[in-house]
């Protein structure tokens, strides 16, 4: 069973709330000890309370700089309760246990946002609290860690709860929140003191990362950028070994991690695949008895635009799809591994970047994505959906065939890594038009349709490589015009999320052209 809280050491910068939850404690019987300003307010405040110079048995000094950083408090937080050892350093050096921590940081940001000095600045980088918060946060099997006003009214709910003890799984969260509030702390920190140090590279620190690469320039050669690694360990560009070539740019990165999620969709054991990508959209995606063959017909698709394309393939790269990688202009390379021969023949090409990741990303993994905005930034779940976990609902007529409902889960698949309004067409596993990044859905289906005639007059076909095939929109048709531009490209089933006002008219018109049509309920947008 847990033991009740019976010391809390508080020391709060802000004090919004502070009396009130003092009180609470106190009237649990729980003894205070707190730092000179906290003391001050709780005295005033009628509250018992030792102050944390009578603890250590020093003032505080040096403008404050040094007061909580002592064997009595640090003890206190960190030792485990119930091994002899510590006990037995406890009952040695007179260190009495604190039970709960209540601490929030010298306002670093609060003087960031009123643009103070650089030695207001400096004064405002806390020490002491954050090093009690760690302590407290690690030993959070025994203590309590609270580094907001907000988690007041939680820590006095789980003491009424149960006579004056909190629950371990409470405390985890608290120490959890800690840690990710000293992090962000220092974060802004750091990111304040590198720019007044004139660092070339932006402090992208924040969001937990490693510098893995300065990187020559940014999106354009007038933006400065760097590259981080995070600490999740997944199969990507961030992890990838380069075997060759020249250095990688900031839009080679960003690419290359564009194309190797998406080959990630095509489960190896069950088919070759080949993405390439320009721009971060596929530009060519298809499957094949050999990556050689998957090579070839996504470059089928659009072979303009895969011209100093990046290519991601599913498995260990060989000869023959080396050879005929190499024949035009490609930036880079992505497979899993890539064989000896193979090597041997992309070394011919001393620029071109091949990289090898030891394996294929989960398209179902969790993950974090993050975007920025002025004055801040937006996280999300990664999109972890995968069409194969997806009920497909038949809302035509007409049932899809079985290769029809292959090209649909193939083209839908695709869809989730294009930029929206997304709009692709697909035939026997592979792509035959890609239409991305349009303000409206109906011109991505005319784009991709328009692609498509282009590629196959380039290939000498009289037909529009879209006659006979299927189509996938990333959200659903708001108006029954997108499906009329499918339906005059040749198209003959359509998936899509469905949820549309219009869902009927458009299901109408699908039915009329005999097309057949499944919804997946799940969007795919991706800006
Ligand atoms: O200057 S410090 O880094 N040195 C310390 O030893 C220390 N201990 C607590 N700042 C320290 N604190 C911070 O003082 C706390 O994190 C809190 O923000 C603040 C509370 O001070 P007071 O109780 O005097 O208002």
């Amino acid at each position: 069973t847990e033991r009740p809280i019976s010391r809390a050491l508080i020391s709060v910068s802000d004090k919004t709330g502070l009396i009130d939850f003092a009180r609470a404690l106190v009237s649990r019987g729980v003894a205070l000890v707190s730092t000179g300003g906290t003391a001050k307010a709780l005295g005033e405040a009628g509250l018992d309370v030792v102050d944390v110079s009578g603890l250590t048995g020093f003032p505080e000094m040096m403008d404050g700089r040094v007061k909580t950083l002592h064997p009595k408090v640090h003890g206190g937080l960190l030792a485990i309760r119930g091994d002899a050892g510590h006990e037995a350093s406890m009952a040695e050096h007179g260190i009495k246990p604190i039970d709960l921590l209540v601490v929030n940081l010298y306002p670093f940001e609060a003087a960031l946002a009123r643009a103070a000095d650089y030695d207001d600045m400096v004064e405002n980088i806390d020490v002491g609290g954050p090093a009690m918060i760690r302590g407290a946060a690690k030993n959070h099997a025994h203590v309590a860690v609270v580094v907001e006003p907000a988690d007041y009214a939680a820590v006095l709910d789980e003491m009424a709860a149960n006579d004056g003890a909190t629950t371990l799984a409470l405390r985890k969260r608290l120490a959890a929140k800690a840690f990710s509030r000293t992090a962000a702390y220092d974060a802004a920190i750091g990111t304040w003191l590198s720019g007044e140090a004139g660092d070339e590279t932006p402090a992208f620190r924040a969001l937990g990362g490693t510098l893995a690469q300065g990187l020559r320039y940014g999106e354009n050669p007038h933006q400065q950028a760097a590259f981080y690694r995070t600490p999740a360990v997944r199969p990507g560009v961030a992890t990838a070994i380069q075997l060759q070539g020249k250095e990688l740019s900031y839009n080679n990165i960003n690419d290359t991690d564009a194309a190797f999620e998406l080959v990630g969709e095509f489960d190896a054991a069950r088919t070759a695949a080949c993405v390439i990508v320009k721009h971060a959209n596929p530009c060519g995606v298809a499957e094949g008895a050999s990556l050689s063959e998957a090579y070839e017909r996504a470059l089928a698709c659009d072979p303009v635009s895969a011209f100093g394309g990046i290519v991601a393939l599913n498995r260990i790269l060989d000869a023959d799809a080396a050879r005929r990688i190499v024949e035009i202009f490609t930036e880079v390379i992505v497979a899993p591994d890539a064989d000896d021969e193979a090597r041997a023949i992309v070394a011919a090409k001393k620029n071109l970047r091949l990289l090898v990741t030891g394996g294929l990303p989960d398209p179902r993994a969790a993950g974090l994505a993050f975007k920025t905005v002025a004055g801040g930034f937006l996280v999300q779940n990664r999109d972890a959906g995968v069409v194969d976990d997806l009920e497909l609902k038949v809302v035509t007529k007409r049932t899809p065939t079985e290769t029809e409902l292959a090209d649909l889960r193939f083209a839908f698949r695709v869809a989730k890594h294009v930029k929206s309004n997304a709009i692709v067409y697909a035939k026997a596993g592979a792509t035959v038009g890609v239409g991305a990044g349009q303000m409206s859905r109906v011109d991505s289906a005319r784009i991709a349709a328009q692609k498509a005639l282009d590629a196959g007059k380039a290939s000498g076909s009289t037909e529009p490589l879209t006659r006979g095939s299927v189509v996938a929109s990333d959200a659903f048709f708001p108006f029954a015009d997108g499906l009329d531009a499918a339906i005059e490209a040749g198209a003959t089933a359509v998936i899509q999320p469905g949820g549309s006002m219009r869902d009927a008219e458009v299901i109408a018109r699908a039915d009329e052209a005999g097309l057949a049509m499944v919804f997946t309920g799940m969007r795919h947008f991706r800006h």
